[in-house]
């Protein structure tokens, strides 16, 4: 790794490969703490990661890093790219790539420092050093984190090109764009002779693999006539795009956690990430080439994943969002206030129970009821302090993946969902008003936040006003669900109670 810098602030020293091999014994005064896995020193990168935030921080790379030192290897080593901002290029490259996860709550194991993030490269300035990363023939998988705006999907689900950024990178400059990175990355593998690759999503989307897959597809037919023939075959015999779902509650990382990791390191790390003592992720078993071993971390490798993804979606996130929403518009700041609220944590299990578990198919050997409780646990956890703002982002995007297949069942089954039906006008509110019950300011962090604000200015002050003036924007709603009465009348009834009551 380039470009190191030791100095800190309050003269201790920050976490780096020599300055860890000093650090002697492995307890501080606030802790253990448990050194990389593997040697970082001699691992050799072997997946291109796209979207190092800190969910993947606290999830893949722990599972790749236990699963490569399980197995003896050394050739998993992760080139992150951060996509949107330098951040965490600049708090891991002076650190050597090192970082340590901090879990937070009931049998929460000590401190763990990794070691498997060997390079971070910023897409916005280096996307041919992207490109040249993807495909390189150490590389076997390329793994994905770009949240579900990363996508750029139109309201239809496909590549969206009337966006201008996708539209450039179409036009061959050099890729911004999640997509555009990966297939120009799967192009100069093509031309290179770099062989069989897979690409593998671990985001909050149905069917994400074959996502994926579709938007690739979708960037290949825009391409100009004079494109050069023959990727789309290549990357259809060489590429896989297996599904995933992955979970873990990983909140932003605070200025009390940082005080808290240094305390047991006995070292600044600016790159702690927070996560809950719970990970979990399931991966459909159709890879193109090599792939670590996973299931020596506890990972579950399988041929059907969307039961999987369907009851961690519809069950944890849907009831995730309903939380946040209600949350913050009651003035609760953290998940785990909002599940303390008796009137909330009946609307959340209610939500499970009464209109989630009838959609769903129960993959085989889990218990839903049980399921359903350990999701409460989970979103009770005191010492995780995950802000309901936090979760409340980017609702457009959300909300389809989320509450309204739910919804679409429901209503196909001749029933109204009415708690998903809650958790939809509990969002309309919380976009329509923009503050809490204490007068405090919700911030509207979602890319249609402009559109959203010209429906709700449209709606303002009526409840059916506004139901139906945000049920009509149609990238996330669809042409459908604004047609359905029952539906219409439960939001509009919903919204009403929630603007005067909260
Ligand atoms: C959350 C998820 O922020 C959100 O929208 O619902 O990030 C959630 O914490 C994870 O999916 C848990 O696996």
């Amino acid at each position: 790794m380039a470009a190191r810098g030791r100095a800190v602030s309050d003269g201790r020293q920050r976490l780096d490969l020599r300055t860890l091999e000093q650090q002697q014994p492995r307890v501080g005064p606030g802790g253990r703490w448990t050194p990389p896995a593997v040697d970082p020193r001699s691992l050799r990168v072997g997946i291109v990661h796209l979207g190092i935030g800190a969910f993947h921080r606290a999830h893949q790379v722990v599972f790749t890093e236990l699963a490569a030192a399980a197995a003896g290897r050394d050739d998993w080593g992760i080139a992150g790219v951060t996509q949107r901002s330098a951040s965490v290029r600049d708090q891991l490259i002076p650190q050597d790539g090192l970082y340590s996860v901090l879990e937070r709550g009931p049998d929460a194991a000590p401190l763990r420092v990794l070691g498997s993030v060997r390079e971070v490269l910023f897409g916005a300035a280096d996307s041919a050093a992207v490109v040249d990363r993807i495909a390189d023939p150490a590389v076997r998988v390329v793994t994905l984190t770009v949240t579900e705006k990363g996508y750029r999907r139109d309201g239809a689900g496909q590549l969206n090109l009337s966006d201008p950024q996708v539209l450039a990178d179409v036009q061959g400059q050099p890729p911004r764009t999640v997509v555009g990175q990966l297939v120009r990355g799967l192009q100069r593998r093509w031309e290179r002779g770099a062989g069989p690759v897979t690409v593998l999503s671990c985001d909050n989307l149905v069917g994400n693999g074959d996502v994926l897959r579709g938007l690739v597809h979708d960037f290949l037919d825009a391409l100009p006539a004079s494109a050069p023939g023959g990727l789309a075959d290549w990357i259809e015999a060489s590429a896989r795009f297996p599904c995933s779902m992955v979970d873990r509650i990983v909140p932003a990382t605070t200025a009390e956690d940082r005080a808290d990791a240094r305390t047991v390191l006995g070292l600044d790390d600016h790159g702690v990430v927070v996560a809950e003592p719970f990970s979990q992720w399931v991966i459909q078993d159709d890879f193109a080439a090599d792939r670590p071993a996973w299931e020596l971390a506890g990972a579950v490798l399988t041929k059907d994943v969307a039961a999987w993804e369907a009851v961690k979606l519809r069950m944890l996130n849907a009831t995730h969002s309903l939380l946040a929403y209600l949350g913050a518009l009651r003035g609760y700041d953290t998940i785990a206030a909002a599940l303390s609220d008796d009137h909330l944590a009946a609307a959340a299990d209610a939500l499970m129970v009464e209109d989630v578990a009838p959609t769903l198919r129960v993959p085989d050997g889990l218990d839903l009821a049980d399921y359903r409780r350990g999701v409460l646990r989970r979103f009770a956890n005191p010492a995780l302090r995950h802000r309901t703002v936090q979760v409340a982002m980017d609702g457009s995007q959300k909300l389809p993946v989320r509450l309204l297949g739910t919804v679409r069942d429901r209503l196909a089954a001749g029933a109204v969902p009415q708690h998903a039906a809650l958790a939809v006008a509990a969002w309309m509110t919380y976009v329509a008003e923009g503050r809490d019950a204490h007068g405090r300011e919700l911030p509207l962090d979602d890319p249609l936040a402009v559109r959203l604000r010209a429906a709700t200015a449209a709606g303002a002050g009526d409840p059916r006003r506004l139901v139906d003036s945000l049920l009509r924007v149609e990238e996330i709603f669809g042409a459908d669900l604004p047609e359905h009465d029952g539906f219409r009348a439960a939001l509009t009834d919903h919204v009403a109670r929630l603007t005067v009551n909260r």
